[in-house]
């Protein structure tokens, strides 16, 4: 595909004129890096000042901001407080069945002060871990915050994983403290929350030995026989709430560990990507200002993702609350009543900045336009997107439909291991392309390289690489200093590189194209393809909603590609001819190499809670083998509609 021939978008007169960035920043930036970290790191109260901006000479464990101290929970809550600005609404949360509360930031210190009092009464001190495994209520972002004020380090568990999934990151972290709910809304109804807690922690001999309490908080209340363990269970309601709502802040080294947060790898056990204080706070509150061109007071921005995600960490919690931004919390899921409640929310909000994943967006595309048309949605001024390579069709859908036509979009490249934005068009100074993250943002410096760590030239495909190091970085693995340094470190050991992982590519123009995982780019006859290039190719024919393309193993052509492909609502399944129409617009859209070898037409895609398509299980599926580990699956049962749809 030749990337120059895309239109590129420029930012209009108009948004620029008001835009927080321009082109000098990435000026500033390139002529002194560092002393262009420390002024973001201004953005933020220091107890202590920091006396040096980055000790790199134990790489590649990082210390930035060295010698400086801050509380990062009075950066998010109280100073905002102490500048006048309690009464601002922070949150406006909304239930799953449409039981709403605003929080201001006045009440957001109330409730962290209590939590904050509560967790020091049981014995809490700074350094200790403790377990979050709740779903989206106001709690547990005041739990996080509560944390953070006491030097605690949590770890979010999604409230979607298993108990087996929990009792592993309770154990692996020793965490003294669970906070849980008694249950959570699944698509309306009530399902049991503290069962899976319960489950995990087991008893007796099998117990999970560092946990001293579980906190629970009454959500769906619906749960007559719920397990009461007494002397480790507690209600919320009975303990935080009965709390002084005065809570005097410790300051803590800007390299404490903030947070754990478990990231699957190549291995079967989940790595703890541990992120500290001052260099994560300042990344995430330099890119939401930024990258989403935030005016405080003005602006209601919200972030789709879970809290169970490090998106949810950083563009949910830390960085709109470390910049006074007024956000929505949206409790359930998007079709829940029906497919309206993304835009009634957006609508009754007045959402200016709609930050989401492409994987949703594409289940719009699917639920078809005059969804969000029945809605006035013209708050909406900056879109963003995350988690995975978008699409051109999608990109483009959303800008027209979802942005009014006009809407900048922010396609933003990071990941749970960068902590924050690392390569995303700033609004209103970066020509956009669709389907590229266009480049670092100022202060960032990534690279493609080969095999050998070479620069590759524009149109060839190679390995994404981060070149030096940023304030947001992960600290390590939890607990494993040679996997942290053989997953990211190893493969250009020579050269001190971060790898990430992915596959990119620049085009003519230098822009930057993520292709996705390198498990994830195919070989074919010797010609490295990106899946998701054919993936986009697929979804531009006007009758798909979503594909996922596998290379799998071929005896000609080393790797064939494989995809699988779910039509639009309406569409009929032509059989041969729609198959031939597919492979023809491959062919078309990128070459004749890349058509694929076979098609499936299926009811679903596998996917985890996060969204991303399970590649590696349609991999197991189209090379005939047992199915792999299943666990993180929304919906194991999937496969066997695909296996019955295969052709
Ligand atoms: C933030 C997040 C990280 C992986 C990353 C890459 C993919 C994320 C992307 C993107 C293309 C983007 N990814 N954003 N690919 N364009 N804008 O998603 O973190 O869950 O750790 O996933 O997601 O493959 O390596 P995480």
């Amino acid at each position: 595909m030749s990337s120059t021939t895309v239109q590129a978008f420029p930012p209009s007169e108009e948004f620029a004129a008001q835009a927080n960035a321009n082109a000098e920043i990435y000026d500033r930036a390139d002529a002194d890096r560092l002393e262009f970290w420390a002024e973001q790191a201004r953005r933020l109260d220091w107890a202590t000042d920091f006396t040096d901006t980055l000790d790199w000479s134990n790489a590649p464990f990082a210390k930035w901001f060295v010698g400086g101290k801050l509380n990062v929970s009075v950066n998010c809550v109280d100073r905002h407080v102490a500048a006048g600005k309690g009464d601002r609404v922070a949150i406006h949360w909304v239930g799953e069945p449409g039981d709403t509360r605003d929080l201001t930031y006045s009440q957001l210190l109330t409730e962290v002060s209590k939590a904050a009092n509560y967790f020091t009464s049981i014995g809490l001190q700074a350094g200790d871990r403790v377990a979050i495994y709740m779903p989206m209520v106001p709690e547990a972002l005041i739990s996080m915050l509560a944390c953070a004020r006491l030097g605690l380090t949590h770890s979010v568990v999604f409230a979607g994983f298993s108990s087996g999934a929990l009792r592993s990151r309770v154990d692996d972290a020793e965490a003294k403290l669970v906070i849980t709910t008694d249950g959570q809304y699944r698509r309306g109804e009530p399902a049991p929350l503290k069962t899976n807690v319960d489950e995990a922690l087991g008893t007796g001999d099998d117990a999970a030995k560092s946990v001293e309490k579980v906190l629970v908080v009454r959500r769906t209340n619906h749960d007559p026989d719920l397990n009461w363990v007494e002397g480790r269970d507690v209600w919320w309601e009975d303990t935080v709430d009965q709390q002084s709502d005065v809570h005097e802040p410790e300051a803590f080294d800007s390299e404490h560990p903030l947070f754990l947060l478990y990231t699957s790898g190549t291995t079967g056990k989940p790595k703890g990507i541990v992120h500290s204080s001052g260099g994560y706070l300042t990344q995430v509150s330099y890119t939401f200002h930024y990258v989403f061109d935030h005016k405080e007071g003005r602006d209601v921005f919200w972030c789709g993702a879970d809290i169970g995600w490090v998106t949810g960490h950083s563009y949910l919690v830390y960085g709109p609350l470390s910049n006074g931004a007024t956000e929505v919390v949206y409790e359930g899921t998007p079709n829940s009543p029906n497919e309206h409640r993304h835009f009634e929310i957006i609508e009754k909000y007045g959402v200016t900045i709609y930050y989401i994943a492409p994987t949703l967006i594409r289940t719009f595309m699917k639920w078809g336009q005059q969804i969000p048309e029945a809605h006035d949605l013209s708050s909406v001024r900056l879109l963003g997107s995350v988690g995975e390579p978008i699409n051109p069709e999608a990109w483009r859908w959303f800008r027209e439909v979802i942005g009014g036509g006009k809407a900048p979009i922010v396609d933003t490249w990071w990941q749970t291991e960068t902590g924050a934005i690392m390569i995303s068009p700033l609004p209103g100074v970066t020509a956009t392309k669709p389907g590229s993250a266009m480049k670092p943002l100022p202060g960032i410096s990534a690279n493609i390289v080969d095999d050998q760590g070479n620069p590759v030239g524009a149109g060839e495909q190679g390995y994404l690489v981060l070149d030096q190091p940023w304030p947001a970085m992960l600290r390590g693995i939890w607990g494993d200093e040679e996997r942290f340094r053989d997953t990211y470190w190893s493969r250009f050991a020579e050269q001190g590189w971060y790898f990430a992982g992915d596959g990119a590519r620049y085009d003519e123009d230098h822009a930057l194209w993520v292709l996705g995982r390198v498990d994830d780019v195919m070989n074919v006859s010797g010609h490295r393809i990106s899946t998701a290039e054919v993936e986009s190719a697929l979804v531009g024919h006007s009758g798909v909603a979503e594909a996922a393309v596998i290379g799998a193993a071929d005896e000609t052509t080393g790797q064939g590609i494989v995809a699988f492909v779910i039509l639009r609502e309406g569409v009929e399944n032509t059989g041969d001819e729609l198959i031939a129409e597919l492979r023809m617009q491959v062919s078309v859209e990128i070459s004749p190499i890349a058509k694929p070898r076979e098609i499936n037409v299926v009811p679903e895609l596998p996917k985890t809670r996060s969204g991303k398509i399970m590649r590696r299980l349609l991999k197991d599926v189209a090379e005939g083998r047992e199915l792999g580990d299943t666990s993180t699956l929304v919906d194991p049962s999937v496969f066997e509609a695909i296996r019955s749809k295969k052709s």
